[in-house]
């Protein structure tokens, strides 16, 4: 009798996840590594530092400098990412409203911990890389994002999905700052990207809740995607016929492109991405095309 293959292709061994106390000592295991100057990232670049020295530093040959490693990136609290956990822990997750809308037959405003209740969740260890050149290999609980879009039975029109992070100056002084102007953070995906298996809705990690932040207590996770796409701390989620503009299509154009998908053959904001330290063991690997997932996600761009 035949069985029918599930096909999990993309699955990693847990074998291959960064350690726990990595992961959450990010900061500290970077600094160790000799790359206390290792932010190649987005708030660099916006600061326009040549991709060039940028490079050299996160390869430690560059001697010194006052730029952190990021810890967590979170630009509605902090650019500079030293302070950025503390500052999130203002966030109160404890009553989240939700609101699923737009181009949908069932409307949905709920908790996030009652929706979180609809689902079933599962672990994913999936390859995360951000455009800074980390990666890492990260448990996260959670379920797939094609699970909520069945839930809400979207029209025949709906294209896009945005989804919006949570907007209040009061306690995240990134979003009083003038020179982003552009909040919340929103993030977009193509309805058939949306429904990829791999798409998926975090609401843990290593088995325990999303700290805050993290982006408890929903975030998107898009493995194929530089980081930048797995939008933190959603509050609201929209079915839309036309394409919105992201938060860094707005703010920072030329960062990312819409569909910002990791690509070892496309430099952004003029800096290579051929490469990316391995947080687990400060290895430098060379990156792949679509993170890995070209499997299952190629056919999506032909
Ligand atoms: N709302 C929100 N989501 C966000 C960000 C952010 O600043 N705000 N930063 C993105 C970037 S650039 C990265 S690398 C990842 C970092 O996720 P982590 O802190 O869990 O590693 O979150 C992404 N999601
Ligand atoms: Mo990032």
């Amino acid at each position: 009798m035949s069985k029918i293959k599930i096909n999990r292709d993309w699955e990693l061994p847990e074998s291959l996840a960064t350690s726990e106390q990595t992961f959450w000592n990010r900061r500290k295991f970077l600094q160790a590594l000799g790359i206390s100057s290792a932010t190649i990232g987005s708030g660099l670049m916006s600061k326009g530092m040549h991709a060039h020295t940028a490079e050299k530093a996160a390869r430690g040959t560059t001697g010194p400098s006052k730029l952190a490693v990021n810890n967590h990136n979170f630009v509605e609290f902090s650019q500079w990412n030293a302070e950025t956990t503390q500052l999130a822990q203002s966030l109160n997750t404890e009553s989240w409203p939700i609101t699923i809308t737009g181009l949908v037959e069932r409307t949905i405003q709920m908790e996030a911990g009652e929706l979180i209740r609809l689902m079933q969740l599962q672990e994913r260890i999936y390859r995360f890389r951000c455009i800074e050149g980390w990666s890492m290999v990260v448990p996260w609980s959670g379920f797939p994002l094609k699970e909520l879009v069945k839930l809400v039975q979207p029209t025949a029109k709906a294209r896009y999905i945005r989804f919006d992070s949570f907007l209040e100056p009061e306690i995240a002084p990134g979003q009083r700052q003038d020179d982003w102007h552009v909040w919340p953070y929103t993030e977009v995906l193509s309805m058939d990207e949306a429904v990829n298996e791999l798409s998926f809705l975090a609401t843990g990690v290593y088995g325990q809740d999303l700290p805050k932040e993290q982006g408890a207590p929903l975030r998107l996770v898009v493995p194929w995607k530089y980081a930048i796409k797995s939008i933190k701390s959603i509050t609201r989620i929209e079915f839309m016929q036309e394409r919105p503009e992201t938060f860094w299509e707005i703010a920072r154009p030329g960062e990312c492109d819409f569909y910002c998908n990791v690509d070892p053959a496309d430099p952004h904001s003029k800096l290579s991405q051929q490469q990316e330290i391995l947080i687990n063991s400060g290895d430098w690997q060379a990156t792949q095309l679509y993170n890995g997932y070209a499997e299952q996600v190629a056919s999506l761009y032909v």
